[in-house]
């Protein structure tokens, strides 16, 4: 029986812009999913972005009844799956003040754009996440408040990177657009909420929502996290490397 969530979880969403569920894996999927990331073989499934199509594992998530099936109920349609990710981070080292760094406060349209805007995402904690190991942060309403000005990330804090990416439209008219780690300026410190989330326990947000994470500052505890991004089926997605998204097989679990 999969996880549904009640109107009222669906009024938070509306009103926040997240919801934290718990337990949509059991600790035993987090297990396996820990051990498969740990297998040397593992890493020859990889498909960049698209990983949900080459390995049986991050398939399973990306069509989890209770993943899916909430990302369904939230999009009220059916989704599909844009892309996964396995967002690792490592705890410091001894004498070092941070671990792995974090991504800088964004929107996920700025990534993903997509036309009816649909985005969402479904980030899941595989360890034990929070504040104190580089855990996500979002800020509440932001989604209402469009699409933010952003520059360049140049904080050690965060990851930098710039990479092109061509992008065409449903009516086949193209070009290429550097995207780049984007940093929202002007968000005050007292708007965003670091959020504890368990092992199995995951966190849906909106492509409008701003988010992201802080280094982890951690010397005996890495982050762990596998996010999936879907849209609903009427949406269109620009970039081509992740244009063909993928029906969801079990979300009907919960319809
Ligand atoms: O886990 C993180 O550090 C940030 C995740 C994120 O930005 C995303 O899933 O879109």
């Amino acid at each position: 029986m999969s996880i549904s969530i009640t109107q009222d979880q669906i009024a938070r969403w509306m009103r926040d812009g997240y919801l934290q569920v718990s337990d949509l894996l059991t600790l035993e999927e987090v297990r396996q999913f820990m051990d498969h990331e740990a297998d040397p073989e593992t890493p020859k499934l990889r498909n960049g972005l698209r990983t949900h199509l080459t390995d049986p594992v991050w398939k399973y998530l990306a069509h989890h009844p209770n993943v899916a099936g909430i990302a369904r109920q939230l999009l009220d349609g059916p989704p599909r799956i844009v892309q996964t990710m396995y967002l690792a981070k490592a705890a410091a080292r001894e004498g070092e003040e941070k671990g792995g760094i974090g991504i800088s406060l964004h929107q996920d349209t700025h990534y993903l754009p997509n036309e009816p805007n649909t985005l969402m995402a479904c980030w899941i904690a595989m360890n034990d996440t929070d504040a104190d190991n580089g855990g996500l942060c979002v800020v509440p309403g932001s989604h209402k408040k469009g699409l933010r000005h952003t520059s360049l990330n140049t904080d050690p804090e965060h990851a930098s990177w710039e990479t092109e990416h061509t992008l065409r439209t449903r009516d086949g008219r193209e070009w290429k657009q550097t995207i780049y780690s984007y940093h929202i300026d002007g968000i005050e410190n007292e708007t965003i909420v670091k959020l504890a989330v368990p092992a199995g326990s995951g966190v849906f947000f909106t492509g409008m929502t701003i988010h992201g994470s802080y280094a982890n500052r951690s010397h005996t505890r890495p982050r762990f996290a596998f996010p999936v991004h879907y849209v609903r089926e009427d949406t269109w997605v620009l970039r081509t490397d992740v244009q063909e998204t993928t029906q969801v097989e079990s979300a009907y679990a919960t319809s």
